[in-house]
């Protein structure tokens, strides 16, 4: 294991070096950061239900053609992926009113937008990952107005894809962050969906008693966070009663 090139070592996550040119191995940490790292601590399992629920659905989205860097799950923490250039935004969709926004714009929380809102922030964490308009991103040249249009749809896809998914085990997503890479394929180039998509980077209300089973549990110092993390993986059908290792697909939960 030690043998492996570390090429990249973020809060939650370490990038090795893949078995082919082009592939990474992506492993999942235990820590939890917020607030750019002020507050951190380790949480034992939670990096092997982020595998989990981000491979769960990573593996949906490329079954439904949302181009994705994930490849296949290797073991309990790591991941096969493709390499791709990281564009340093972090793409949050919202469809209920939370966190930043209502503190931006004194939105109650829990408000239903009007319309699912998309929002840029530049990845930097010495700035602390500051909002940012199409503006900033083109004339920077952090993307280009065509990759752009392709985070966009990217996001509105993903978007409706996991609010049907929750909905369906009866629970609201509110929001999520996601990221995008460009992946070379010969001469081409395309945008597609990167990082994770767990419980550290959505807003999810259980439907019934609005309770938080996300990262905000950790933010907010509620406690309980494994406890809701598998919660969510046992409601999407990838732990069993009895932690099966083998998902056979979302358990319905009727409204
Ligand atoms: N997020 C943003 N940066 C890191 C993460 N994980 C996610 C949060 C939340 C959404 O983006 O977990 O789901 C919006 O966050 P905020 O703080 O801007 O309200």
């Amino acid at each position: 294991m030690s043998r492996r090139r570390r090429i990249y070592e973020g809060k939650a996550k370490v990038l090795y070096e893949g078995p082919e040119p082009g592939t990474l191995i992506q492993h999942f940490k235990d820590d939890a950061t917020a607030f750019n790292a002020k507050k951190h601590q380790v949480i034992d399992g939670k990096g092997v239900l982020n595998n989990r629920i981000s491979e769960f659905i990573f593996q949906k989205l490329n079954d439904i053609g949302v181009p994705t860097h994930f490849i296949r799950r290797m073991n309990m923490r790591e991941q096969l992926i493709r390499e791709v250039e990281i564009i340093p935004l972090e793409v949050v969709v919202r469809n209920v009113a939370a966190g930043s926004l209502s503190t931006r714009l004194g939105i109650e929380e829990g408000t239903q937008l009007p319309r699912s809102i998309i929002e840029f922030y530049y990845k930097n964490d010495q700035l602390n990952d500051p909002l940012v308009s199409e503006e900033h991103v083109t004339a920077f040249g952090w993307a280009t107005p065509q990759e752009i249009d392709d985070i966009i749809a990217l996001a509105i896809r993903v978007n409706d894809f996991l609010s049907g998914l929750f909905l369906g085990v009866g629970i609201r997503l509110v929001d999520f962050k996601m990221e995008c890479g460009r992946l070379w394929e010969n001469d081409m180039m395309r945008i597609v969906v990167a990082d994770e998509i767990s419980p550290d980077c959505c807003r999810l209300w259980d439907m019934k008693s609005g309770d938080k089973m996300d990262k905000d549990r950790f933010r907010k110092d509620m406690g309980g966070l494994i406890e809701a993390y598998t919660e969510v993986a046992r409601r999407l059908g990838i732990l069993g009663e009895n932690e099966r290792p083998q998902g056979s697909g979302p358990i319905l939960v009727k409204g």
